[in-house]
């Protein structure tokens, strides 16, 4: 487990690792995707803290999760298209602000925003 310190978190079956860079939301899917895994999906309260600890320890901003809003079901879901089990939204959030915020963040206080999937954010991946 050495190398899971200081960048990466083991959450039951879980292990998230961040990549230490920041990209648009495509260009991390596919990083994450070429290195055999993929944007992080926290179903829990646990797995989200481990998330919150890897986006402050990195220093490096806000990072993405894997969820994005499907224009046809009406919400977001996770890439294999199913709904949400766990949230943690920030007060207000998701907005939409100004209609094209259709990826999701996770704060340094672990909550999330929706947004823009062109903005650059920390990438880290889940196997
Ligand atoms: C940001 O910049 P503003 O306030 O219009 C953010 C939204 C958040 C909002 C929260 C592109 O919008 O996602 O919901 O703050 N959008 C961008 O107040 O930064
Ligand atoms: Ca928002």
């Amino acid at each position: 487990k050495v190398e899971l310190f200081p960048h990466g978190r083991v959450v039951g079956q879980k292990v998230f690792k961040a990549a230490g860079f920041q990209k648009p939301f495509q260009e991390a899917q596919q990083v994450c995707a070429q290195a055999g895994g993929q944007l992080p999906s926290p179903r829990s309260e646990a797995e989200n803290h481990a998330l919150q600890q890897l986006v402050q320890v990195e220093d490096k901003g806000n990072a993405f999760l894997s969820m994005t809003f499907s224009k046809v079901e009406g919400r977001f879901t996770y890439p294999g298209g199913e709904s949400l089990v766990y949230t943690n939204w920030a007060p207000w959030e998701p907005n939409n602000d100004g209609g094209n915020e259709h990826c999701v963040e996770i704060f340094t206080n672990g909550k999330w925003n929706d947004r823009p999937c062109g903005d650059k954010r920390l990438v880290i991946c889940e196997f």
